[in-house]
């Protein structure tokens, strides 16, 4: 049997977490057009025949100095540590930038297996052979897999190379797990992706969602999960806008997400969903350890 973790680099928006969940079969990940929207290590697992391959989600590799982004920085590191092989996806729809030498600096530096990966074969205007032959020459692998994450194509190639490459071993989760994360952590992006579709600009970077409380309740009906959370901003003029005329925006959240959690939790649920604010929270170390893991 094989078994491996692999680690997905890329820069924001090279559609790794898409590239996660396909791969899975299940929404794993949060994926969305804004970019830097992945913040955590997310694991999604594939069983398959040949074995089980531990998929790490990473969030964009990226310059920058903010503390925020810092610590996502931390996190691909720390996603690479922690894995056998790593899966590089390249965007190939944008024109090459230092982000793309500063992760094969990065990935030559680690000496682990590279597999490489070039996205978005369906996309107009994609530029896959031009970027074959830069990243040839300064990779120096000679394979790649043309994918279309969105699309699920090149997927069969593709992990067919990476269980050859994979060391043997037992599996590390049980057969029928697919994600390793909490329902409360899963909740919480879920809320997180319908404010993000629903909300521009700065909006989707200074959200985040505590749950605050989880409790079964069985008043006659079937047992239910009701789940308290707060979609929390970072300054007093983004809580109105969160809201929204009426409370319109807030609601129609609370809802998409209601739908979200039928199609994954197979038990009912009631969700009380508030804004608040929690000034500059970016900028607080103690709160970025504890959502960015
Ligand atoms: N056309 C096209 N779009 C894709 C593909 N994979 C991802 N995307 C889109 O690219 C955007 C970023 O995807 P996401 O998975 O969140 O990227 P990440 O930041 O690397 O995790 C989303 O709008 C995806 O729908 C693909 O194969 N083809
Ligand atoms: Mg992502």
């Amino acid at each position: 049997m094989k078994s491996a973790f692999v680690a997905i680099i890329g820069r924001p928006s090279a559609g790794k977490s898409t590239l996660l969940n396909a791969l899975c079969g299940e929404k794993v990940s949060i994926t969305s057009p804004v970019p830097q929207t992945t913040r955590n290590k997310i694991r999604g697992i594939l069983n398959r025949p040949e074995g089980q391959l531990v998929f790490l989600d990473t969030p964009g590799y990226h310059r920058s100095d903010k503390k925020f982004n810092n610590y996502l920085k931390d996190l691909v590191h720390s996603a690479l540590n922690e894995s056998d092989m790593v899966l590089y996806l390249v965007d190939s729809t944008r024109p090459l930038g230092r982000e793309e030498s500063d992760i094969i600096a990065l990935l030559t530096k680690e000496k682990k297996p590279v597999i490489l990966g070039l996205n978005k074969l369906d996309a107009p205007g994609q530029k896959q052979d031009e970027l074959a032959a830069y990243l040839r020459l300064n990779t120096g692998l000679e394979k790649m897999f043309r994918l279309s994450a969105l699309e699920e194509k090149g997927f069969e190639e593709l992990l067919q190379e990476i269980f050859e490459q994979a060391p043997e071993g037992p599996p590390m989760y049980p057969e029928d797990y697919y994600t390793d994360q909490t329902p409360e952590f899963r909740i919480a992006e879920i809320i997180r992706e319908e404010a993000i579709k629903r909300t521009e600009q700065e909006i989707p970077h200074a959200l985040y969602v505590e749950v605050s409380d989880m409790e079964w309740k069985e008043e006659g009906g079937p047992k239910t999960l009701w789940v308290r959370c707060f979609l929390t901003v970072e300054r007093d003029s983004q809580k109105g806008i969160v809201i929204g005329k009426g409370a319109e925006k807030i609601r129609a959240i609370r809802i998409a997400s209601l739908k979200q959690f039928k199609k994954i939790f197979p038990y009912p649920m009631r969700l009380d969903l508030r804004v608040k604010v929690n000034k500059d929270w970016r900028k607080k170390d103690y709160l970025l350890k504890g959502i960015l893991h």
